[in-house]
């Protein structure tokens, strides 16, 4: 199949129109769009999500989530919808118009609001994600990030988000038409991708170009990817290496904006709509095509060929050709990649996992050249040095007088005995003093607090660090937020001091469990307020009967293992 490269409808109007709307705009409610919804408004708004027209209404939400299509029957099969609060729902009104700003407050677009209603969000995650399950990220984000209330209807589109990275490599769908327009490129493979390319990604590739006898087009996601993935950054890095690996003026490489959700078929699907409106004729679908990962079960949430399975159903009704790919293997023999399905019997096969790549990078381990390229390697090796040398974050959870300060600031001296990183701690106390001296201890203000503590976390670990955080964070959902923000950039080591209700309430040390009994206190954790036992710490430590320096040095140990100080 060749393509229709004619120019695809736009959200925008024009730039005189633009400039009227900007200044009317002054006078509309505004919504500050969050990171999710800046990219999805931007694919809106320049055809990659053609034909929607605006943020999903609930009519075709409902459709949508119940049978991949909207009201009319077009084939769409992932909710695109602007979530937002209750107190900003409140103030909104249906038919009004309001204005969609970017987080420094520049507006993007306007959208007239036809629809509000409260979705629920547990038929979503089962019907779009396969299950409720919140080891899905998409599904967390839903439960945990996502405002209660959606909004819906059609969206004006006054000006694309600014990208200050990579402009030259990004391109609208228009802008890809024109390309491959002046190219005289007719038939063009797509591969998408959110991880950097290694060798057999570049070999993959260049078979599905050649099988098509098409140009290859490398579309990686530098939107919004799975939470832990290799920042785009280095990724593009990576990806420019690569290009002259190809023949030249055979393949392109263009970044696109979007912000996946893993959600497996479904989200192939999408995907290679989503490509067609880019204007490309054949879309590689490999093994686990956005897969998530394990659900909480330890079971993977899709088949490894689902995803393959239903792009295979619609593809001509989308208009793109899949290219299905096995997974690829090196065959040591042949010195050469085969689909696992096509390796010559009784050869050796060698492979190495992600999860054995990542291990690699932390450990300062070689990566063979036959696996990746050593420019590739030399790029992740610049981003991520060994654990050794990475920052990382000591989260101590537990009551009030569980222990908490006193091991922190054992294991603290300790590690700076250790030297080679700043140490930080984040004491409780401290930070009630210094950074959150006027919250109190409702769930807000604790979630703030904790929020907050994470923040300078993250950008401790991130600069290279260590934080010792020592709060009661009481709140699962709120301490695995900190653990994904900090994860982004280091290891996270959550070490639940699991001294009793009972034994602190004995020592009370500040007198505070009394006060607390007496009702002088309220919302007391362990007394008046709840505290949700961390299920699966990185490390449990027991306070009656061990002292405190055994219980730091537990966590000395743990970090060693873990590879995150030297031996
Ligand atoms: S939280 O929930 O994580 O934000 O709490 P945190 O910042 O760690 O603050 C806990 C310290 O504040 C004292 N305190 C209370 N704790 C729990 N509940 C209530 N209502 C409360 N009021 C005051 C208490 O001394 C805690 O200190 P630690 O060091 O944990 O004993």
């Amino acid at each position: 199949m060749a393509s229709n490269l004619a120019p695809i409808p736009e959200l925008y109007v024009s730039y005189e129109s633009a400039q009227k709307l900007k200044v009317e705009a002054g006078n509309l409610m505004s919504h500050d769009l969050t990171p999710r919804q800046i990219c999805d408004l931007e694919l809106l708004m320049n055809g990659g999500f053609n034909p929607l027209k605006g943020f999903l209404t609930e009519e075709d939400y409902d459709s949508v989530v119940e049978t991949m299509r909207t009201k009319d029957g077009a084939l769409w099969p992932m909710p695109v919808t602007l979530d937002v609060s209750e107190k900003f729902a409140e103030t909104v009104e249906l038919g009004q118009d309001i204005a969609l700003r970017d987080q420094e407050g520049v507006i993007l677009a306007t959208m007239t609001v036809t629809d509000k209603w409260e979705p629920n969000k547990s038929r979503e995650a089962e019907k779009v994600f396969g299950a409720d399950d919140s080891a899905h990220p998409a599904v967390n984000y839903l439960h945990n990030h996502a405002g209660k209330i959606y909004l819906g209807g059609p969206v004006t589109g006054i000006q694309q988000p600014v990208h200050y990275d990579f402009r030259a490599r990004r391109d609208t769908p228009n802008e890809l038409r024109a390309y491959f327009r002046k190219m005289g490129w007719r038939k063009i493979v797509a591969f998408q991708t959110r991880n950097p390319l290694h060798r057999a990604h570049q070999e993959l590739t260049f078979r599905a170009a050649k099988e098509a006898q098409a140009n290859l087009l490398i579309h990686p996601v530098v939107g919004m990817t799975k939470p832990g993935d290799v920042d785009h950054f280095t990724r593009v890095r990576c990806y420019e290496a690569v290009l002259d690996k190809y023949p030249s003026s055979t393949t392109h490489l263009s970044l696109l904006n979007l912000a996946m959700r893993m959600g497996g078929p479904r989200e192939a699907l999408w995907h290679a709509i989503i490509r067609k409106n880019h204007g490309l004729t054949h879309f590689i679908v490999g093994r686990d095509h956005a897969g998530p990962g394990k659900n909480s079960q330890g079971e993977d949430f899709y088949g490894p060929y689902d995803a393959q399975e239903l792009v295979r159903q619609h593809q001509e009704e989308v208009g793109i050709e899949m290219v299905d790919f096995k997974h690829m293997v090196y065959v040591q023999e042949k010195a050469q990649y085969y689909p696992i399905d096509e390796v010559p019997e009784g050869s050796t096969v060698l492979n190495i996992s992600g999860t054995e790549l990542r291990r690699r990078l932390a450990e300062g381990i070689e990566i063979p050249d036959w696996f990746s390229f050593p420019e590739v390697v030399k790029e992740l090796r610049r981003t991520k040095p060994p654990r050794a040398k990475q920052g990382f974050t000591v989260f101590f959870t537990g009551f009030s007088g569980s222990g908490k300060s006193t091991i922190a600031n054992a294991l603290m001296v300790k590690l700076m005995e250790m030297g080679g990183r700043p140490v930080t701690l984040l004491d409780g106390d401290i930070v009630r003093k210094n950074l959150s001296s006027e919250l109190g201890f409702s769930k807000e203000h604790r979630d703030l607090n904790i929020r907050r503590i994470g923040y300078v976390a993250s950008e401790i670990t991130k600069n290279g660090g260590i934080a010792i955080c020592a709060p009661i964070a009481p709140y699962a959902a709120t301490r695995r937020a900190v653990r994904e923000d900090i994860e982004n950039f280091g290891a996270f080591i959550e070490v639940h001091v699991a001294t009793s209700i009972e034994e602190c309430e004995r020592r009370d040390r500040k007198g505070l469990y009394k006060l607390a009994r007496e009702g002088k206190i309220k919302e007391f954790t362990g007394i008046s307020d709840p505290y949700d036992v961390p299920e699966s710490p990185e490390l449990r430590v027991e306070t009656e009967g061990t002292d405190v320096d055994n219980c730091a040095h537990q966590v000395i140990l743990k970090l060693e293992q873990m590879g995150l100080i030297a031996g």
